[in-house]
């Protein structure tokens, strides 16, 4: 497409929305401030930099396409490259096992911020925030429970570690101004039938009360419910249930993974019970096929009306976004972009909805009227306003983004 075309295309896009109130310049420019934060793992399948231990943990990566990064400088390289390909604002989330341990075994319950001193370092070159997870898999003491373990010792060494990340991401946060997003996600539960659910759950809920204790004003802690692990299929400590009740009675944010729930539940209708209660949201946005498979997010009704949702009830500024998916069969590279583009139209279409008219008709029971909008809507411009808004930030412009991820493969990752 031309310069001429896009712009003309904006302009027309622009008016259209216009005559159903709709400012596209103002959700452009919310697009452009509303960060998303790419999670690192996608770089190199969820291995990280602590030993080759490999993953466990119920999650798991499929796929050998070859151009995995293996090393820290080949993370960041390769989210450098993604960041220059993409509009608005990115942050990067880092797992602990992604530390510069600078070719030590460093365990988990000895880790200290030192560990990501040349993460901040980078970070502040490329400018952008951090955000922060534990890491509960992939190690010897991991198990099928972590926190929720009835072994003291075992238990304690992981409340260690979480303790120590919290620290790390306070760390992180006072170093980049801006407060680091901690999450907790453990995987713990039992493949077969289990009889002591509450006693794991009472454990779980106790360790998190210890960790979350200290009073740390640079991040923020949020704790990830689950449906099911691979070889824990029969009870998961942490689930929804646990984690409503535990983030709505200690006033700690929910971390909503889109793959965690039953397939056909509704993902999107959680936001507006969970904000009556709990005081922010961290989204994982992810893509379940028939399970948390973690597949590449896509615009999807799915993904489409969780942002409708969270902008509908005015909560944009109470939901962190973060991806959160693992696909090792494609170019990995272009999972980033698809995933980050995906959500980026996802958040544009809820940001062009007419709100004022379709509330109204909801006010005056004027349910065919609604149903009609919101069906016209789908059909409105929106393309055109999402490629104006990469081009007015230098970036590629429809599937052009292709060509540059083939060009970096060739130069960058083919040779690895
Ligand atoms: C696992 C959770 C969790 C992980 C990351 C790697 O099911 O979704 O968020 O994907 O911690
Ligand atoms: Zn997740």
């Amino acid at each position: 497409m031309t310069e001429q075309q896009i712009q003309q295309q904006y302009q027309m896009a622009r008016e259209r929305y216009a005559s159903l109130g709709v400012d596209t310049d103002k959700a452009i420019a919310t697009l452009e401030h509303t960060p998303i934060s790419l999670h690192c793992w996608q770089t190199d399948d969820v291995m990280g930099f602590e030993s080759n231990a490999g993953l466990s943990g119920g999650i798991q990566t499929t796929g050998n396409y070859p151009g995995r990064a293996r090393t820290i400088d080949e993370v960041r390289k390769d989210l450098e490259f993604v960041k220059s390909l993409l509009a608005g604002t990115q942050r990067v989330n880092l797992h602990e096992i992604y530390g510069d341990f600078g070719g030590h075994f460093v365990d988990r319950n000895q880790v200290e911020t030192m560990h990501f001193q040349s993460w901040m370092d980078w970070a502040k070159s490329v400018r952008m925030s951090l955000d922060f997870n534990s890491t509960s898999f992939g190690h010897p003491k991991s198990g099928n429970l972590t926190l929720a373990n009835p072994d003291p010792a075992i238990r304690q060494f992981w409340i260690e570690h979480t303790k120590r990340c919290r620290h790390i991401a306070n760390d992180l946060g006072k170093a980049q101004g801006d407060p680091c997003i901690m999450n907790i996600w453990v995987h713990d539960g039992l493949k077969d039938i289990t009889v002591e659910r509450r006693r794991y759950r009472e454990l779980l809920a106790a360790s998190l009360d210890e960790i979350l204790s200290e009073e740390l004003p640079h991040m923020k802690s949020c704790v990830e419910a689950k449906l099911f692990g691979i070889g824990l299929e029969s009870f998961t400590v942490g689930s929804m249930d646990f984690y409503e009740g535990y983030c709505a009675t200690r006033k700690v944010i929910y971390t909503l993974d889109t793959g965690h729930y039953e397939p056909t539940e509704n993902v999107a209708d959680k936001v507006s019970s969970l904000l009556l209660y709990v005081p922010e949201l961290m989204l994982h946005v992810s893509r379940p096929i028939r399970w948390d498979s973690d597949h590449v997010t896509i615009m999807n009704d799915q993904t489409l009306d969780l942002f409708k949702e969270i902008v509908r009830a005015e909560a944009l500024h109470r939901a962190h976004i973060g991806l959160d998916y693992f696909d090792a069969s494609i170019n990995r590279i272009g999972a980033y972009i698809i995933g980050t583009r995906a959500t980026q139209k996802c958040l544009l279409q809820a940001l062009l909805e007419p709100l004022d008219i379709l509330r109204k008709y909801e006010d005056n029971g004027q349910g065919f009227e609604r149903l009609a909008l919101l069906e016209e809507m789908k059909s409105l411009p929106f393309g055109a306003v999402y490629d104006y808004f990469n081009f007015k930030n230098n970036v590629p412009v429809g599937e052009e983004f292709i060509a540059a991820v083939q060009q970096y493969e060739k130069e960058v990752t083919l040779k690895r």
